[in-house]
């Protein structure tokens, strides 16, 4: 590490120094991205590793509270996130998408004023074929008084979030983070062991050409959404009067990350398949903390009706629709859904 280069801990102690963080929060933050490192240890491994496949024993796939099968590393990186926040005394409790209920810090140790939510490895089902994969994770204050936080406790709006961020398993490993004050990304530096400021205050351009969609669920969306990406496609010769590119990882993370960097719109919408269940994505550890990062950043993230931070949650695995990127863009695919909704609602 260069003498002008801020690691991780350095931009902490400033943001702390500058009033804007306290110290048990900066720690949160610091555990966190340890267990990241050990996690993208064992994702780099992996058929050496012995880490890849399901989890599971005898051929009895594990199924998560999700109904998804376990990956080997979800389990791994579950667990590495869990042990490494139990003894630290900045949490109260956490919640995992593997895990079917929100669990306090053991008794044995302190607890502390934080809720941690986390997707311990997202897009796990890409990491067999060796494309990027990542950790979400969310912070929330434990309620004033509540010294044993239950699921009810993490239900919080995500504008009441203090901390967000992904760690995305690629090429590189890096860390995207917001405490409220822009959102700033960490590169790992793997030969010292530390996460390297490499861009501070990222800025997603207004307006895109390119927009990250599952087409394949093309006949299962709803009307506006149909009419939104049919005119994506018509490109030039269509309404939107450009041409648009399609990128689609199926690793949000990875999806997000690009348009944190670059720009564009990402949606996994509703559809006939997923909307009984409310969506596919996870409100409040895949879409609250991706919006946060990304109206840090200047963009805009909505269910495609309502900003997605203002959503009241009703359930710790809630599923939502979303739509995140570029402000414009978010804009007008909203205006196709209200437009939509308007011309059917009762005269
Ligand atoms: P599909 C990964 O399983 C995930 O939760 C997100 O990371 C990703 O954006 C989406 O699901 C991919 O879904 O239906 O394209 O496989």
């Amino acid at each position: 590490m260069t003498h002008t280069q801020i690691s991780l801990t350095r931009f902490l102690i400033e943001e702390q120094r500058a009033g804007r963080i306290n110290p048990e929060l900066r720690l949160l933050v610091e555990v966190v991205a340890r267990a990241c490192k050990r996690i993208s240890i064992a994702v780099g491994k992996g058929a050496l590793g012995g880490v890849l496949g399901d989890a599971g024993e005898a051929g009895q796939a594990s199924i998560n509270v999700q109904g998804e099968a376990q990956k080997k590393l979800d389990v791994l990186s579950n667990e590495i996130l869990l042990e490494a926040n139990a003894w630290g005394g900045h949490l109260a409790g956490l919640a995992s998408e593997e895990m079917d209920h929100s669990q306090p810090i053991p008794d044995v140790y302190p607890r502390g004023n934080y809720l941690l939510l986390f997707d311990p490895l997202d897009g796990s089902s890409n990491i067999d074929v060796n494309v990027s994969v990542g950790t979400i994770f969310s912070v929330l204050r434990c309620p004033e008084g509540v010294t044993t936080p239950d699921d009810a406790h993490f239900l919080q709006p995500g504008s009441a979030q203090v901390a967000a961020g992904y760690c995305v398993y690629g090429p590189q490993t890096t860390l995207v983070l917001t405490v409220g004050h822009g959102t700033h990304a960490f590169t790992l530096d793997r030969e010292v062991g530390s996460f390297i400021l490499t861009a501070r205050g990222m800025r997603i351009p207004e307006e895109t050409r390119e927009f990250a969609v599952n087409l394949s669920n093309q006949r299962f969306w709803e009307a506006p959404m149909q009419q939104y990406v049919g005119d994506l496609l018509r490109g030039k010769d269509g309404p939107r009067g450009k041409d648009f590119n399609m990128r689609w990882v199926a690793s949000m993370v990875a999806d997000v990350h690009r348009i944190l960097t670059r720009g564009g719109i990402f949606s996994y919408p509703l559809d006939s398949k997923c909307a009984p269940k409310g969506g596919k994505l996870r409100l409040l550890y895949e879409a609250n903390p991706m919006a946060f990062l990304v109206e840090q950043a200047g963009g805009a993230a909505s269910t495609g009706r309502m900003r997605m931070l203002d959503v009241v949650p009703s359930g710790l695995h809630q599923r939502v629709p979303v739509f995140l990127g570029s402000r414009a863009e978010v804009a007008i695919a909203e205006d196709y859904h209200r437009r939509h909704d308007a011309a059917r609602a009762p005269a």
